[in-house]
Formats: C-alpha cells, structure tokens, sequence
C-alpha cells in the first residue's frame, strides 16, 4: 500500500490541494508506492538507471554521445492522437466546431472507470512543476500525476519540475491538474481529455510526448489558451527568437508553425555566412506566452525549459547547433541504431543503420529506420544559442509575429499584414500540409488557424476575438506577417532553401518594423519586391524569386472563397471584424 507522500519525502511546503488531490487519485489508482518527485540530479540519474534496468532505456555509445539514451516506445503510439482528444467544456458551443467535445460529467465518468485500479503493482510519480521561469509572474504551475518513468524523465527536463515548483504552488493557491497513466498502451482505451473550467486534464493509454507530457500542449496549450482568456493574455504555437543585427541591436519574433514545420529550425537559426554580423538567440522552440505589457508592446516567455523536437533531417548544414547540442545529455525516442550504437536518423550525413526504431534489422523495404516523428529531448541550456534573456521574468518584447505553413503553391514567400485585424485574419487563415506529428494522413491540406488548430483549448470564434481585444489593448502591438518556406515549382523542387537562409526575410521584416524597408501592396498585404530583400550570397534564380514573390490572383480568389467558407462554421460566435476583414480583402481581389 502506498506511503503518505510527506512520509516518503518530507516537502514543507506541501499544498493541501495538492496533497488531498494526490491522495484521491491514489485510492483510485491503487499504485504500489508514491514517489513525489524532488527535480534533482540525482533523482533524474536514479530514474534512468531504474529504466536501464528495466531494459526500457538503452544507454548510446559514450564515445560519442555521453549521456544519452534511447527510449522505444510502442509502434501504436508514436504521435499525437488529435481523434482521441477532446475538450470538454458544460457548453459545446464554448468547445466549438474545431475540437471533439464531451460532456464533462460523461468524460470524467469515463475516465474514471478506466483510471480505476490501473496503477497497481505500478509507482505513482507526482510531478509539481512550473510553466515558465520560477520567479516570473507570467509563469503558471501545474501537477502531473503518472506511472510512467520515461514521462518523469521527460518533465525533468522539458519544466522546472520539483521541490521550487511545489512551493510556489502552495504560495499561489491555484494549480492545473494532469493526471496520466500509460495504461495497457491499447488505441483502442485511449482518450486525452481537458476540462478548461476546472483546469484539469486526464490522460489514459499513451507514454507519447504530446499525449503524455501533460505540461506542454495539454497545459501550455490546451488549458493555457482558456486560462489566458480570462485572465488577458495569449497561449500560442509559437517559436520565441532574437535576433542581433551587425548594429548589435536585438529583436524578437515569434512564430506560428504548425507541427513538424522547422520551428525547432527558426528557434536556433545559423546566420548564412554571407550575412555577417547576425547573430540568433533561442527563447522558445514551440509554445509562447504573450501579455500585454505595461509599455503598450507584448512581452513573451516560453513556458518551457526543453525541446522536444523532430530529429530527422537534423544534421550540421540544416542546423549546427541542434546537431550539437542533442550530442549530449538526450533521450532520444524511436530512432535508428548504428553497429557501433549511435542513434541514426534520415538526413545524418555519416553513419548506417543496423536497428530500424523499433529495434529490427534495418530494412528499407520497411520504410524508414527512424521514425519520421522520433524524437529528441534535451534542456535548453545545452543550446548554444540560448538566449541570456531566455529566462527574464517579465520575458522579452515581441517586435514582429509570424505565422507560417507548408505550402506547396498560393503563398508568397512573405506578406505583411496590413494591421493587427487584418493579422488576426491572415492568422486565421492558416492553412498547411499535415506532417508526421499527428496520427493520420501526411501531406494533405487542412485549415490551422494560428498553427492552434490541434491546440486551442475553446472555440475558434472566441479565440480570433480575444486576438482582437488584445490588439485594441496594445498601444505599440507588434507587426504581423505570414511566410512560407515551402513553395515548390512544377517539378516539385523547392523554391527556396529554407533554414539559415530564412534570415533574408526575418530582416526585411524587422527593417519595415524600423520603417527602414520598402514593400509593394498587393490585395493580400505588403510584400517585398526583390530589391527589398538583402540576396547577397544568396543562390535562387531571378524567376525563383519572382515566383516566390507572387500572389496569384486567381489562386487566391478560390483561397478566400474556402476560407469564407471555413469561417462560416463558426456562425454567431465569429467576430464581425473578422469578417470585414475578409470582405475587404475579397474587394482588393475582385
Ligand atoms: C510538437 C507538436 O510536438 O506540435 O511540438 O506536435
Ligand atoms: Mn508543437
């Protein structure tokens, strides 16, 4: 029988909240022991070893990467199941037409019977952590409870778990509750539920990253966008970036990627050589929280202290520093193995597989050795890049922000919004290939308004609204823009090289915020001409870059008509601004 936790582990700063809530869930659960977790080193090298042990983790070859290990994890359960996620608010409506809804009552009726008895002969972990720098008043606190080890390992790393967290939760009363357990791992007794009104989320059936680690998009999504709406801020899919141009000034952007669209990439971006004097500096990889500052500008943190991220593709030309900094230090999940036992991926350079991800002889016939969604994780401070500014309290001011998808053709390379409610829409009308990220079909087009679509935790229409009451809150609100890195010609070749050399368009960007940079308007925004764009050094064709700065007219009238079309689901609930926008937006095309 389960110890009491302050008798495992004296805390003496245990909430009673917490311990009652702790307390509930283990007569539920049954678990065989508790263990509170501390946030130490020692307890994170205790852990590992425990799964060494086990055989669940494998330890890679030290030579070459000290410290880190492999985790493989089910083949049914390598990505986010947005079928079996649901948001379950008294109202659908509150839910809206871009989430699966449950009654809360039904949901927790559910969830219940299957939480029943699931932790016998197991240990139950409670994991108090803090979303954002420990000191920040723009941080919020959670608890996940779970039976899974690797999921502790992967909290230790990705928040400021422990002891400090549990303190300041008993200082700020409120905490988000996560409760998870791996279950039997069967997609068929899978369900990732939130219930926003009540800050709670209950996970059953999945050890995977984004179904598991209840603190990223559960939390700092999910339940974070509801909570950022009462309370005036933005929860956001979004990348936190500095950049320092050769005058030694520093800007910040974020940016809005769907999943498994170079976020990652952005966050940590090499300057090209041929742009001396740039330098970049990481906040965020994934998930940023905005507040309206007291100055009229927006200041953003990043909640999170890890990445998460996708490792295929990673190699020292797409991203240097990545590729440094997952030497060390890493667990990664379902990649490849080499003979000599370094973990392998699609895009390294060097090296062979032996074992494909789930641990087999590598054969191609297969598919891929790695996983196309396998995954590194790694605290942020082994980022070279990592911003000094990363761990600000009140976080750091946000000069441009950028929303971003895959596309094959319609979007230029870059557009700038013509105001904060014309950036409201052109956010809403995200749209982009589907990726490896999630469970189903890769490469189709699908709407992903703000790159939130898997993540908003209420309805869409409500959502575009607050966006709209925080701009009108904002007396120096940041320029919007939309890029696409992914345009492709007739042959289907990329028409542009992506990465480092993304820099080109960051800068005009943060030229037009210094009123420094020209631009032509076209019927769907601002955008470069040629000219305006630094191409020194830069390798794309003239009739490259004029394709890539091209709006098609025809194109984009089928593009708005689906978009009003999209738009419409959300009936009353869609803001009239919103809809202005649209209509002005289809005269400029008519
Ligand atoms: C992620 C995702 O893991 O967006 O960041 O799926
Ligand atoms: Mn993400």
């Amino acid at each position: 029988m389960a110890t009491a936790a302050h008798a495992l582990t004296p805390l003496p700063q245990l909430s009673g909240a917490v311990a009652d809530w702790v307390n509930s869930v283990r007569e539920l659960t049954q678990p065989r022991a508790i263990h509170w977790c501390e946030g130490t080193d020692a307890e994170a090298r205790e852990l590992t070893a425990q799964l060494l042990r086990g055989g669940e983790l494998k330890a890679l070859n030290p030579e070459y990467f000290p410290g880190c290990h492999l985790y493989r994890s089910a083949p049914s359960d390598v990505a986010r199941v947005e079928h079996l996620t649901y948001i379950c608010t008294r109202s659908q409506d509150d839910a809206g037409p871009n989430n699966h809804w449950m009654d809360p009552q039904q949901a927790h009726a559910k969830m219940r019977e299957l939480f029943r008895g699931c932790m016998r002969g197991r240990t139950l972990y409670v994991i108090p952590y803090c979303m954002g720098p420990i000191d920040s008043p723009l941080a919020r606190c959670g608890v996940e409870i779970t039976d899974s080890a690797y999921v502790v390992l992967n909290m230790l790393i990705m928040t400021r778990a422990g002891r400090a967290a549990l303190e300041r939760i008993a200082h700020d009363g409120d905490f988000v509750r996560g409760l998870h357990s791996v279950g039997e791992l069967d997609p068929e007794r899978r369900f990732i539920m939130h219930f926003p009104e009540e800050l709670a989320i209950e996970s059953f059936g999945s050890g995977y990253g984004g179904n598991a680690l209840l603190g990223k998009k559960c939390h700092a999504l999910r339940i974070a966008s509801w909570q950022a709406r009462t309370e005036g801020w933005l929860a956001e899919h979004m990348l936190i970036v500095g950049l320092q141009n050769p005058r030694g000034e520093t800007h910040y952007l974020a940016c809005a990627f769907p999943s498994a669209c170079g976020k990652t990439n952005l966050a940590m971006l090499i300057p090209p050589d041929s742009l001396p004097g740039w330098r970049a500096f990481t906040v965020g990889d994934d998930i940023a929280w905005l507040h309206p500052g007291e100055d009229g500008r927006l200041w953003a943190i990043n909640p999170e202290a890890g990445y998460f991220g996708v490792v295929p593709g990673t190699n020292p030309e797409t991203n240097r520093n990545a590729y440094e900094m997952i030497r060390r230090d890493t667990l990664f999940t379902n990649v490849a193995l080499t003979a000599d036992n370094q973990p392998w991926w699609e895009g390294l350079t060097s090296g062979k597989p032996l074992l494909d991800w789930q641990g087999r002889p590598y054969d191609p016939a297969r598919g891929p050795a790695a996983h196309p969604n396998s995954r590194f994780t790694v605290s942020a401070r082994r980022n070279p890049g990592y911003s000094p500014h990363a761990e600000d309290a009140g976080g750091v001011p946000i000069s441009a922000l950028v929303f971003g998808g895959r596309r094959r053709e319609v979007a230029p390379l870059v557009y700038e919004a013509r105001d904060w409610k014309h950036g409201v829409l052109v956010g809403a009308s995200l749209a982009s290939e589907t990726t490896a990220a999630a469970v189903g079909q890769v490469g189709v087009t699908r709407r992903d308004p703000m790159a939130m679509q898997p993540f908003c935790g209420y309805n869409f229409g409500d959502y575009w609204q607050h966006w709209l009451n925080i701009g009108a809150q904002l007396a120096r609100p940041p320029r919007i823009y939309h890029v696409n890195w992914f345009r492709r010609d007739a042959h289907g070749k990329f028409l542009w090289p992506g990465y480092g050399e993304n820099l080109r368009v960051l800068a005009w960007m943060l030229d037009r915020c210094a009123g420094k940079a020209g631009a032509s308007e076209s019927a769907v925004g601002w955008l470069p001409r040629p000219a305006d764009l630094d191409t020194r050094g830069l390798n794309v064709g003239a009739d490259a870059l004029a394709a890539l700065l091209t709006v098609d007219a025809g194109l984009w009238r089928k593009e708005v008509a689906e978009l009003r079309e999209y738009l419409g689901r959300f009936g009353s609930r869609l803001p009239a601004a919103l809809l202005a926008e649209l209509a002005s937006t289809e005269q400029r095309l008519a």
